[in-house]
Protein backbone atom coordinates (compact mmCIF):
# COMPACT_ATOMS: atom_id res chain seq x y z
CA UNK A 1 0.00 0.00 0.00
CA UNK A 2 1.16 3.70 -0.84
CA UNK A 3 0.44 7.02 0.39
CA UNK A 4 0.02 9.51 -2.08
CA UNK A 5 -0.44 13.34 -2.11
CA UNK A 6 -0.99 14.15 -5.11
CA UNK A 7 -2.32 17.95 -5.10
CA UNK A 8 -2.07 18.31 -1.50
CA UNK A 9 -5.78 17.79 -0.73
CA UNK A 10 -6.07 14.20 -2.44
CA UNK A 11 -5.17 11.02 -0.58
CA UNK A 12 -5.10 8.09 -2.42
CA UNK A 13 -4.21 4.52 -1.31
CA UNK A 14 -3.35 2.15 -3.72
CA UNK A 15 -2.32 -1.29 -4.33
CA UNK A 16 0.43 -2.51 -6.86
CA UNK A 17 -0.02 -6.42 -7.94
CA UNK A 18 3.03 -8.39 -9.51
CA UNK A 19 4.75 -5.01 -9.78
CA UNK A 20 3.27 -3.83 -13.09
CA UNK A 21 -0.82 -3.61 -12.04
CA UNK A 22 -2.17 -1.07 -9.65
CA UNK A 23 -5.28 0.21 -8.64
CA UNK A 24 -6.26 3.55 -6.33
CA UNK A 25 -8.91 4.28 -3.94
CA UNK A 26 -9.35 8.21 -2.83
CA UNK A 27 -8.75 7.54 1.15
CA UNK A 28 -9.97 9.97 3.42
CA UNK A 29 -7.99 8.74 6.29
CA UNK A 30 -5.95 5.83 8.52
CA UNK A 31 -8.33 4.33 10.72
CA UNK A 32 -6.03 1.65 12.04
CA UNK A 33 -2.08 0.88 11.36
CA UNK A 34 -0.35 -2.02 13.57
CA UNK A 35 2.46 -4.53 12.56
CA UNK A 36 1.87 -8.06 14.00
CA UNK A 37 4.43 -10.75 13.76
CA UNK A 38 2.74 -12.05 10.61
CA UNK A 39 1.85 -8.68 8.99
CA UNK A 40 1.00 -4.96 8.47
CA UNK A 41 -2.60 -4.23 8.92
CA UNK A 42 -4.35 -1.00 8.09
CA UNK A 43 -7.44 -0.04 8.00
CA UNK A 44 -8.83 2.99 6.19
CA UNK A 45 -11.92 5.02 5.17
CA UNK A 46 -12.09 5.66 1.95
CA UNK A 47 -13.51 8.22 0.16
CA UNK A 48 -15.98 6.14 -1.83
CA UNK A 49 -15.83 2.78 -1.31
CA UNK A 50 -16.73 2.59 2.96
CA UNK A 51 -13.63 1.69 4.87
CA UNK A 52 -11.06 -0.77 3.39
CA UNK A 53 -9.10 -3.60 4.99
CA UNK A 54 -5.21 -4.48 3.80
CA UNK A 55 -2.85 -6.89 4.81
CA UNK A 56 0.90 -6.11 3.71
CA UNK A 57 -0.66 -3.48 1.17
CA UNK A 58 -2.96 -5.99 -0.05
CA UNK A 59 -6.79 -5.01 -0.51
CA UNK A 60 -8.42 -8.00 1.47
CA UNK A 61 -11.80 -5.76 1.28
CA UNK A 62 -13.95 -3.07 1.21
CA UNK A 63 -17.34 -2.40 2.66
CA UNK A 64 -18.78 -1.34 -0.74
CA UNK A 65 -17.80 -4.92 -2.03
CA UNK A 66 -16.74 -7.37 0.67
CA UNK A 67 -20.34 -9.02 -0.04
CA UNK A 68 -18.95 -10.33 -3.73
CA UNK A 69 -16.21 -12.37 -2.17
CA UNK A 70 -18.27 -13.65 1.05
CA UNK A 71 -21.19 -14.50 -0.22
CA UNK A 72 -19.72 -16.56 -2.57
CA UNK A 73 -17.60 -18.43 -0.60
CA UNK A 74 -19.79 -19.42 1.43
CA UNK A 75 -23.06 -20.17 -0.27
CA UNK A 76 -21.79 -21.95 -2.90
CA UNK A 77 -20.32 -24.83 -1.08
CA UNK A 78 -23.12 -24.55 1.56
CA UNK A 79 -26.26 -24.58 -0.87
CA UNK A 80 -24.52 -28.00 -2.52
CA UNK A 81 -23.40 -29.55 0.74
CA UNK A 82 -26.80 -31.30 1.61
CA UNK A 83 -27.09 -30.71 5.05
CA UNK A 84 -23.39 -28.68 6.42
CA UNK A 85 -23.65 -28.48 10.03
CA UNK A 86 -20.15 -28.25 10.83
CA UNK A 87 -17.86 -25.30 8.68
CA UNK A 88 -14.40 -24.60 9.70
CA UNK A 89 -12.77 -21.22 8.00
CA UNK A 90 -9.03 -21.05 8.17
CA UNK A 91 -7.91 -17.26 7.70
CA UNK A 92 -10.92 -14.42 7.24
CA UNK A 93 -10.24 -12.72 10.47
CA UNK A 94 -11.99 -9.95 9.39
CA UNK A 95 -15.19 -12.13 10.05
CA UNK A 96 -16.92 -11.26 6.94
CA UNK A 97 -17.39 -15.09 5.74
CA UNK A 98 -18.41 -16.25 8.49
CA UNK A 99 -21.16 -14.09 9.33
CA UNK A 100 -22.28 -15.32 5.34
CA UNK A 101 -21.75 -19.05 6.80
CA UNK A 102 -23.85 -18.25 10.05
CA UNK A 103 -27.15 -17.25 7.41
CA UNK A 104 -27.49 -20.82 7.50
CA UNK A 105 -30.24 -22.30 10.34
CA UNK A 106 -28.82 -25.82 9.87
CA UNK A 107 -24.76 -24.83 10.52
CA UNK A 108 -24.73 -25.66 14.32
CA UNK A 109 -20.78 -25.36 14.49
CA UNK A 110 -18.42 -22.23 13.05
CA UNK A 111 -14.96 -22.95 13.88
CA UNK A 112 -12.84 -19.66 12.23
CA UNK A 113 -9.15 -20.22 12.98
CA UNK A 114 -7.07 -17.01 12.45
CA UNK A 115 -3.44 -16.74 13.06
CA UNK A 116 -3.60 -13.23 13.28
CA UNK A 117 -4.36 -12.17 16.52
CA UNK A 118 -4.45 -8.51 15.48
CA UNK A 119 -6.49 -9.02 12.24
CA UNK A 120 -8.90 -9.72 14.50
CA UNK A 121 -8.92 -7.22 16.91
CA UNK A 122 -8.63 -4.27 14.83
CA UNK A 123 -11.79 -5.55 12.78
CA UNK A 124 -14.08 -5.71 15.42
CA UNK A 125 -13.28 -2.05 16.37
CA UNK A 126 -13.38 -0.68 13.06
CA UNK A 127 -15.11 -2.79 11.17
CA UNK A 128 -17.59 -3.88 13.39
CA UNK A 129 -20.45 -4.58 10.62
CA UNK A 130 -18.04 -7.13 8.86
CA UNK A 131 -18.64 -9.97 11.30
CA UNK A 132 -20.85 -11.84 13.50
CA UNK A 133 -18.87 -12.34 16.22
CA UNK A 134 -21.84 -12.33 19.14
CA UNK A 135 -23.15 -15.65 17.07
CA UNK A 136 -23.07 -18.37 19.74
CA UNK A 137 -22.01 -20.71 16.78
CA UNK A 138 -18.53 -19.35 16.21
CA UNK A 139 -16.04 -20.32 17.82
CA UNK A 140 -12.45 -18.25 17.03
CA UNK A 141 -9.15 -19.25 17.77
CA UNK A 142 -6.32 -17.71 17.17
CA UNK A 143 -3.61 -20.04 15.97
CA UNK A 144 -2.43 -21.73 13.07
CA UNK A 145 -4.68 -22.78 10.84
CA UNK A 146 -2.07 -25.18 9.39
CA UNK A 147 -1.43 -26.61 12.53
CA UNK A 148 -5.07 -26.94 13.81
CA UNK A 149 -5.87 -28.71 10.18
CA UNK A 150 -3.16 -31.28 11.09
CA UNK A 151 -3.98 -31.82 14.97
CA UNK A 152 -7.61 -31.35 14.96
CA UNK A 153 -10.09 -34.36 16.28
CA UNK A 154 -13.11 -32.70 14.44
CA UNK A 155 -14.82 -33.56 11.66
CA UNK A 156 -16.21 -30.92 8.93
CA UNK A 157 -18.43 -30.70 6.25
CA UNK A 158 -17.28 -27.86 5.05
CA UNK A 159 -13.48 -26.00 4.87
CA UNK A 160 -13.03 -22.56 3.43
CA UNK A 161 -9.74 -20.82 3.26
CA UNK A 162 -9.99 -17.56 3.34
CA UNK A 163 -6.42 -16.67 3.05
CA UNK A 164 -4.17 -13.92 1.47
CA UNK A 165 -2.43 -14.18 -1.48
CA UNK A 166 0.28 -17.14 -1.60
CA UNK A 167 3.42 -14.97 -0.53
CA UNK A 168 4.79 -15.28 2.80
CA UNK A 169 2.95 -16.97 5.83
CA UNK A 170 0.19 -17.43 3.58
CA UNK A 171 2.48 -19.48 0.70
CA UNK A 172 1.74 -23.15 2.70
CA UNK A 173 -2.53 -22.52 2.77
CA UNK A 174 -1.82 -23.65 -1.18
CA UNK A 175 0.81 -26.63 -0.40
CA UNK A 176 -0.30 -30.36 -0.80
CA UNK A 177 0.56 -31.15 2.63
CA UNK A 178 -1.97 -28.20 3.85
CA UNK A 179 -4.52 -29.85 1.38
CA UNK A 180 -3.82 -33.10 2.82
CA UNK A 181 -4.78 -32.30 5.71
CA UNK A 182 -8.06 -30.88 5.41
CA UNK A 183 -8.88 -34.07 3.42
CA UNK A 184 -8.71 -35.96 6.27
CA UNK A 185 -10.67 -33.14 8.58
CA UNK A 186 -13.65 -33.44 5.56
CA UNK A 187 -16.05 -36.04 6.13
CA UNK A 188 -16.88 -38.30 2.78
CA UNK A 189 -19.24 -35.75 1.17
CA UNK A 190 -17.03 -32.72 2.29
CA UNK A 191 -16.21 -29.54 0.54
CA UNK A 192 -13.22 -27.14 0.43
CA UNK A 193 -13.52 -23.75 -1.09
CA UNK A 194 -10.31 -21.61 -1.07
CA UNK A 195 -9.68 -18.22 -2.59
CA UNK A 196 -7.71 -18.69 -5.67
CA UNK A 197 -6.25 -15.52 -7.17
CA UNK A 198 -6.98 -13.94 -10.05
CA UNK A 199 -7.40 -15.65 -13.72
CA UNK A 200 -5.74 -12.91 -15.80
CA UNK A 201 -2.74 -12.27 -13.35
CA UNK A 202 -2.14 -16.05 -11.53
CA UNK A 203 -2.96 -18.76 -13.72
CA UNK A 204 0.25 -20.44 -12.94
CA UNK A 205 -0.60 -20.36 -9.17
CA UNK A 206 -3.96 -21.90 -10.08
CA UNK A 207 -2.88 -24.71 -12.26
CA UNK A 208 -0.17 -25.26 -8.54
CA UNK A 209 -2.97 -25.36 -6.63
CA UNK A 210 -5.54 -27.66 -8.36
CA UNK A 211 -2.24 -30.10 -8.61
CA UNK A 212 -1.31 -30.12 -5.09
CA UNK A 213 -5.31 -30.59 -4.33
CA UNK A 214 -5.89 -33.28 -6.90
CA UNK A 215 -4.71 -36.32 -5.11
CA UNK A 216 -7.32 -35.60 -2.17
CA UNK A 217 -10.49 -35.00 -4.10
CA UNK A 218 -12.11 -36.38 -7.09
CA UNK A 219 -13.72 -33.31 -8.19
CA UNK A 220 -12.15 -29.91 -8.64
CA UNK A 221 -13.57 -26.69 -10.26
CA UNK A 222 -12.33 -23.05 -10.57
CA UNK A 223 -15.75 -20.46 -10.34
CA UNK A 224 -15.62 -16.41 -10.75
CA UNK A 225 -16.70 -13.58 -8.86
CA UNK A 226 -16.57 -10.55 -10.05
CA UNK A 227 -15.89 -7.47 -8.01
CA UNK A 228 -14.05 -3.69 -7.24
CA UNK A 229 -11.33 -4.19 -5.20
CA UNK A 230 -9.28 -7.28 -5.74
CA UNK A 231 -6.18 -6.97 -8.52
CA UNK A 232 -8.40 -6.15 -11.91
CA UNK A 233 -11.74 -6.77 -10.79
CA UNK A 234 -12.46 -10.37 -12.08
CA UNK A 235 -11.39 -13.02 -9.28
CA UNK A 236 -12.00 -16.79 -8.38
CA UNK A 237 -12.54 -19.54 -6.01
CA UNK A 238 -11.94 -23.23 -6.08
CA UNK A 239 -14.16 -25.60 -5.29
CA UNK A 240 -13.08 -29.54 -4.19
CA UNK A 241 -14.92 -32.28 -2.95
CA UNK A 242 -14.67 -35.91 -2.56
CA UNK A 243 -18.07 -36.33 -5.02
CA UNK A 244 -20.38 -34.13 -4.63
CA UNK A 245 -20.89 -31.50 -8.08
CA UNK A 246 -21.75 -27.89 -7.19
CA UNK A 247 -24.48 -27.63 -10.30
CA UNK A 248 -25.86 -31.20 -10.29
CA UNK A 249 -25.77 -31.41 -6.86
CA UNK A 250 -26.51 -28.18 -5.60
CA UNK A 251 -29.87 -27.16 -3.46
CA UNK A 252 -31.06 -24.52 -5.38
CA UNK A 253 -35.13 -24.96 -4.46
CA UNK A 254 -33.52 -24.37 -0.54
CA UNK A 255 -31.33 -21.69 -1.83
CA UNK A 256 -34.59 -20.08 -3.26
CA UNK A 257 -37.43 -20.64 -0.13
CA UNK A 258 -34.39 -19.37 2.48
CA UNK A 259 -34.93 -16.08 0.87
CA UNK A 260 -31.89 -14.94 2.37
CA UNK A 261 -30.71 -11.23 1.42
CA UNK A 262 -28.35 -11.96 -0.90
CA UNK A 263 -27.01 -8.81 -2.90
CA UNK A 264 -24.64 -10.99 -5.63
CA UNK A 265 -25.29 -14.72 -4.86
CA UNK A 266 -28.35 -16.08 -6.34
CA UNK A 267 -29.17 -19.38 -7.94
CA UNK A 268 -28.17 -18.40 -11.36
CA UNK A 269 -25.03 -17.13 -10.54
CA UNK A 270 -24.35 -20.69 -8.66
CA UNK A 271 -24.36 -22.48 -11.61
CA UNK A 272 -23.23 -19.65 -14.11
CA UNK A 273 -20.22 -18.63 -11.90
CA UNK A 274 -19.04 -22.18 -12.84
CA UNK A 275 -18.55 -21.16 -16.56
CA UNK A 276 -15.54 -20.56 -17.38
CA UNK A 277 -13.97 -18.11 -20.29
CA UNK A 278 -12.09 -19.69 -22.47
CA UNK A 279 -8.81 -17.77 -21.52
CA UNK A 280 -9.93 -18.68 -17.74
CA UNK A 281 -10.34 -22.46 -18.66
CA UNK A 282 -7.55 -22.89 -21.23
CA UNK A 283 -5.07 -21.59 -19.19
CA UNK A 284 -5.68 -24.19 -15.94
CA UNK A 285 -4.16 -26.91 -18.91
CA UNK A 286 -6.88 -29.32 -17.49
CA UNK A 287 -5.74 -29.07 -13.85
CA UNK A 288 -9.27 -28.22 -12.80
CA UNK A 289 -12.70 -30.48 -13.77
CA UNK A 290 -14.70 -29.22 -16.67
CA UNK A 291 -18.67 -28.68 -15.62
CA UNK A 292 -21.27 -30.24 -17.53
CA UNK A 293 -23.83 -27.76 -17.76
CA UNK A 294 -25.16 -26.40 -19.78
CA UNK A 295 -25.34 -29.89 -21.84
CA UNK A 296 -23.29 -29.26 -24.92
CA UNK A 297 -21.23 -25.89 -24.12
N1 LIG B 1 -8.98 -12.62 1.04
C1 LIG B 1 -8.05 -12.02 0.12
C2 LIG B 1 -8.27 -12.23 -1.33
C3 LIG B 1 -7.04 -11.91 -2.12
C4 LIG B 1 -6.87 -10.46 -2.40
N2 LIG B 1 -5.62 -10.20 -3.04
C5 LIG B 1 -5.12 -8.98 -3.29
N3 LIG B 1 -5.79 -7.93 -3.00
N4 LIG B 1 -3.94 -8.87 -3.84
C6 LIG B 1 -9.88 -11.68 1.51
C7 LIG B 1 -10.19 -11.69 2.91
C8 LIG B 1 -11.62 -11.32 3.08
N5 LIG B 1 -12.24 -12.04 4.10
Amino acid sequence: MEHENTSGMDLWVQEIYHGDFGMKFRAVRTLFSGQSPFQRVDIIETAGHGRMLLNDGKIMLTERDEFVYHEMMAHVPLYTHPCPERVLIIGGGDGGTAREVLRHKGVKRCVLVEIDKLVVEACKEHLPRIGAWDDPRLDVKIEDGIAFARNTDEMFDVVLVDSTDPVGPATVLFSREFYRDVARVLAPDGILVAQAESPFFDQDIQREMFQNQRPFFSRLHLYLISNLSYPGGLWSLSFASKGLCPLTDARLPDARNDGLATRYYNTQIHRGAFLLPAFAKDGLLGAADSVDWPAGA
